[in-house]
């Protein structure tokens, strides 16, 4: 692995040449990035940041779960998968005019864009039509739409982008060497399938990942560069910390490091520069000042509202002190 003095010698300090958008990222590369000393790793992406967003305001997404529990597939940080026991039991999917009510105070909470999740492996046809529905009503509310239903097919796909939905929300999750570690019920090339079905429909891509899943740091730089040299990075990033979760078989998972939580969303605003990344799950468990140090490393989102899916964020009463604190507003 090259050192710092090499990696900062292959791409000079932002003063000196900005951040391009590239998409030929090593894992060398990645690797160094994430060994820089941390003053010099976030001075970097904070810089790499402020060429393409206002370093003060930061994007307030609102997550609903549609359609929790029961689902068929293994991944082993999910407290939705049927196998588990977990306290999240199957419901059916909610039923529209519900949706709304929830989009409607979420937007008067000052989110902008509504997610939409349902925990399945995949869609029915059948089940699209009341999704549709979901979400040309909700953009009809002057929300920005995302929704994250599982693998698509192109079909499908070209089904909710022509029912307005703007962001359709995969994760790779880790590297595709850890992978079956976590999930075996489907493969990295299914993941990758269905974000290329995604683009095709013309739908922006939301798809990141989780840290804190007991992977190694190479899996952590693999993930990213998996991201980094899709041919279009995604427009949307979401870092996840592992939410450990009784019933899970993750969830006697030690904490990761939270500086290398940090490291994670620096090197991704690195390496895409152009893209939001997303301070996700996680945040209930985060210091103000753990978050803090987020923004500083390029984070330009969150979820806010009191539930992710199925587990507790904080409440907006927290979340608009700390903005309050760091003079940070929200915005688009
Ligand atoms: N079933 C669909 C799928 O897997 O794509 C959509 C819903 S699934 C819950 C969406 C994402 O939530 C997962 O890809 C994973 O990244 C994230 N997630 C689920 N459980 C989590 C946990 N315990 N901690 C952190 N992130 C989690
Ligand atoms: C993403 O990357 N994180 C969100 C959203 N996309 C769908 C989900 C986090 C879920 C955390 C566990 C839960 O609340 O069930
Ligand atoms: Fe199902 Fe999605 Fe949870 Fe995996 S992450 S078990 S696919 S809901």
């Amino acid at each position: 692995m090259p050192d710092t003095m090499e990696i900062n010698d292959i791409h000079p300090a932002p003063h000196l040449d900005s951040e391009s958008i590239r998409h030929d990222w090593t894992r060398d590369e990645a690797l160094a990035l994430f060994a820089l000393p941390f003053n010099d790793l976030i001075y970097r992406a904070q810089a790499a940041h402020r060429q393409y967003f206002d370093a003060n305001a930061v994007q307030m997404s609102n997550l609903l779960s549609v359609k929790t529990g029961g689902c068929p597939e293994d991944c082993a940080y999910c407290p939705q998968a049927a196998r588990y026991d977990t306290d999240t039991k199957a419901e059916k999917i909610m039923d529209v005019d519900d949706v709304l009510s929830e989009a409607k105070a979420a937007k008067a909470g000052g989110a902008t864009r509504f997610c939409m999740g349902a925990a399945w492996r995949n869609p029915k046809d059948s089940d699209l039509d009341k999704i549709c529905t979901m979400v040309s009503e909700v953009r009809d509310l002057g929300m920005e739409t995302c929704a994250t239903l599982g693998m698509v097919t192109d079909s499908q796909a070209e089904r909710l982008s022509a029912a307005g939905l703007d962001y359709y929300n995969h994760n790779i999750d880790t590297s595709e060497a850890y992978y079956s570690e976590i999930i075996t019920t489907r493969t990295y090339a299914d993941r990758l399938d269905t974000l290329s079905a995604v683009r095709q429909a013309g739908m922006k891509v939301c798809c990141g990942g989780i840290v804190g899943m007991g992977e190694s740091p190479d899996d952590r730089a693999a993930m990213l560069v998996t991201l980094a040299t899709l041919a279009e990075h995604p427009e949307s990033v979401p870092v996840n910390m592992l939410v450990t979760v009784e019933g899970t078989p993750l969830s006697e998972t030690p904490k990761l490091d939270p500086i290398e939580f940090v490291r994670t969303i620096a090197v991704a605003k690195i390496m895409m520069p152009a893209s939001v990344i997303r301070l996700s799950a996680g945040r209930e468990e985060m210091s103000d000042e753990l978050q803090a140090l987020c923004f500083l490393a390029g984070a330009g989102s969150i979820f806010v509202g009191p539930r992710l899916l199925t587990t507790p964020n904080p409440g907006r009463d927290h979340d608009d002190i700390l903005f309050e604190r760091l003079g940070i507003t929200g915005t688009q």
